[in-house]
């Protein structure tokens, strides 16, 4: 009788799960459907006039949201194929797996990308000219309201050989998320650049597209950006003038707060926070807000912010007093720039100009601050694609400049760092010297006491400071899979072929280890602590909860077998110690495993449709060299769904 009425309580309980799944099922699907209307871009409408439908994004949730509800379903799948609508045409969603190689054009793309640009360019191509991008600013900068007679801007974007893809982007990142009374103007510098789809093809699409504020202006030979923006600014007739690089996309309501602040004083120079644009991978990432800094080698770094200079009465929001900018991202009144000496004319093609520019407002009367509600992102390459026409090394050229002119005794320090520079020439800085004595400014000795006082303490031979941006937080990823890693045709697993703690150790297949690991595991615990302790003391521990079976069943298992995490960061690391990687040099050379760096790329996986393990920085698939040889080597390849390709997670 008794059992009876459980079991018809448990089939009550099963009808009233299974309905409100059904319910839960119908709500979120329906959801799903309506959501993304809100932001559907209205045709014809913004500063740009109507574009063809391919023009515009799809999918608009942001990217983050996306990845989001992937790990929360803890859905790998892939994403690509569902949601492309015409890889030609660019405009996908953001997706881990946009760089996907599916053929030997891809491949191709992908290769002269890297060579050319030094990022992914197929991924480039592939999102489009248009996207959402993750509103990284604090929370407190959305209750933030802005005067409405803000003056209007006019953004100047220098480029030199740039991907047509991020040029764009660059561009109509602006023209979507800049209201139009605030944008004057949007003025292209072609620094004299060599390929054909810059010339005809760029001017034929803003004509089509994006007529009315757009000028271009072509260089008829190569100036180099320092010029080059000296141009652009020559051009402009908005009362700010704004600079970019070409491959930046601007974010949510970036515009206003430097508008703002320049409104309230025409001196002060403002930089946006710099958001990090992966260049393998195009993942839109938040920065922590650093501040500018410098080394005796007149290089560029960033610098936490002193904790007296965070907090201040507008809390999160308050602008940062920066030493000195990175360069590309700023924003100034326009005759202020022109009464400061716009630049150095002297200095070519890149380097030291931010440097330069920063001195200069700080010692004639100027202030520069990053302003934490403006985000801008821009693509980090791990080179500069480029060089100088004749191979000068124009960094070194321009930083003698500005050390001769603006450093007085500290040149020194300088010098003592590259002493085969004291005699180097820098050609004619008279002007530059005199511009300094005509804006009456202060001594270096005064900018590095007032200004940079932690210079000073640091002194030439400091240490290096933290790393640029750290992407990592002290916490360690969340583990999303754990287990072997099966090959499934093979039903083989992945292991490391020496030691699995040998940095640049390869992986190969091998028949899986079936050994109970927990039973395992716990003797030869057992047994390694006996050795030390007694096994009365052995059971001391056991018995007062120190030594936990479980816990210590998965920590061992991981030192003798191969068992696999899968985290949130996309990495694959084998036995909590090495990450699964793959040269970014050599891409053809097989996976490897090294230290887990954190910062994606090399060591980003994802698993996707049909079983396959992608990985994103070289857009391949891992796959088995000889599926019938005893071997098992292991190599990336273009992904082709072949049983060769397919790969199973499980613990
Ligand atoms: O000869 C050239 N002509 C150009 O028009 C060389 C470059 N350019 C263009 C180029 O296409 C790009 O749009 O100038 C822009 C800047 O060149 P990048 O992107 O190669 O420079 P970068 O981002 O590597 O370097 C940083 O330092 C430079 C020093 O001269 C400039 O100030 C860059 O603007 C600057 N970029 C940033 O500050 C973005 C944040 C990076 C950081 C930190
Ligand atoms: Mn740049």
């Amino acid at each position: 009788m008794g059992s009876v009425t459980v079991r018809y309580f448990c089939y009550g309980c099963l009808f009233t799960s299974a309905t409100w799944t059904v319910l839960l099922f119908v709500y979120f699907n329906f959801s799903e459907v309506t959501q993304p209307l809100k932001n559907v871009p209205i045709k014809g409408s913004g500063p740009h006039g109507p574009f063809p439908k391919k023009f515009y994004p799809r999918f608009t949730r942001s990217p983050s949201q996306v990845l989001e509800s992937q790990f929360k379903a803890n859905k790998i799948d892939d994403v690509v194929d569902n949601h492309i609508e015409d890889p030609e045409k660019g405009n996908m969603k953001f997706s881990s797996e946009l760089g996907m190689i599916f053929n030997e054009r891809d491949q191709e793309l992908r290769d002269l990308g890297y060579q050319k640009h030094a990022f992914n360019m197929l991924i480039s191509n592939r999102l489009g000219y248009h996207r959402d991008v993750p509103d990284t600013r604090n929370a407190a900068c959305k209750d933030k309201s802005y005067p409405t007679d803000l003056p209007v801007a006019s953004v100047v974007i220098c480029f030199y050989n740039e991907a047509l893809s991020a040029l764009l982007r660059t561009v109509h990142s602006v023209l979507d998320r800049t209201p139009a009374r605030l944008l004057h103007e949007i003025i292209l510098v072609d620094d004299d650049s060599d390929f054909d789809d810059l010339k005809g093809e760029l001017d034929e699409y803003i004509q089509k597209y994006i007529p009315g504020k757009i000028k271009i202006i072509r260089n008829t030979k190569r100036e180099g950006l320092i010029r080059g923006r000296m141009i652009g600014a020559a051009h402009a007739t908005g009362e700010v003038l704004v600079f970019l690089d070409s491959h930046c996309e601007v974010n949510v309501m970036w515009l206003q707060p430097l508008l703002a602040a320049i409104q309230e004083d025409g001196q002060t120079v403002v930089c946006p926070v710099i958001d990090i644009i992966s260049a393998d991978t195009l993942a839109y990432s938040s920065s922590p807000v650093v501040r500018g800094g410098f080394n005796w080698g007149l290089h560029f770094k960033w610098d936490l912010v002193p904790l007296a200079e965070l907090g201040g009465p507008e809390g999160a929001t308050t602008p940062i007093k920066s030493p000195t900018m990175a360069g590309g991202l700023f924003a100034m009144n326009r005759n202020y720039f022109n009464e400061l000496g716009q630049y150095d004319s002297g200095m070519d093609i890149w380097g030291g100009e931010n440097l330069e520019i920063s001195f200069r407002i700080w010692m004639c009367g100027g202030k520069l601050f990053i302003i934490p509600c403006s985000r801008v992102g821009h693509i980090f390459r791990k080179r500069r694609p480029y060089g100088s026409p004749e191979g000068q090394d124009t960094m070194t050229h321009n930083s003698l400049r500005l050390a001769h002119v603006w450093l007085d005794e500290y040149k020194e320090q300088y010098f003592s760092l590259r002493p085969d520079l004291r005699t180097r020439s820098y050609g004619n800085i008279s002007e530059r010297v005199e511009l300094r004595k005509k804006l009456d400014c202060k001594s270096f000795k005064w900018y590095l006491d007032n200004i940079y006082p932690e210079m000073q303490i640091s002194g030439p031979n400091a240490k290096p400071q933290q790393p640029i941006f750290v992407n990592r937080g002290p916490k360690r990823p969340k583990v999303l899979q754990r287990g072997r890693l099966y090959h499934l045709q093979t039903n083989k697993c992945l292991v490391a072929q020496g030691r699995p703690s040998q940095k640049g150790g390869l992986v190969v297949l091998k028949a899986c280890d079936y050994r109970d690991a927990s039973q395992n595991s716990d003797q030869q615990l057992r047994f390694g602590l006996l050795q030390v302790l007694g096994s009365q003391e052995l059971k001391a521990l056991y018995d007062c909860g120190i030594l936990e079976l479980g816990k210590i069943g998965i920590r061992t298992l991981s030192s003798v077998q191969s068992v696999w995490i899968y985290n949130e960061e996309h990495e694959l690391v084998l036995n909590n110690l090495l990450c699964l990687d793959m040269s970014e040099t050599r891409s053809s050379d097989p996976p490897r495993l090294m230290k887990c760096h954190g910062s994606g790329g090399s060591q980003q996986w994802t698993f996707g449709r049909n079983n396959r393990l992608y990985q994103v920085s070289v857009g391949q698939c891992l796959g088995v060299v000889d599926p019938l040889s005893h071997r098992g080597s292991v190599a990336m390849a273009i992904c082709d769904g072949s049983s060769s390709q397919q790969w199973h997670l499980e613990g």
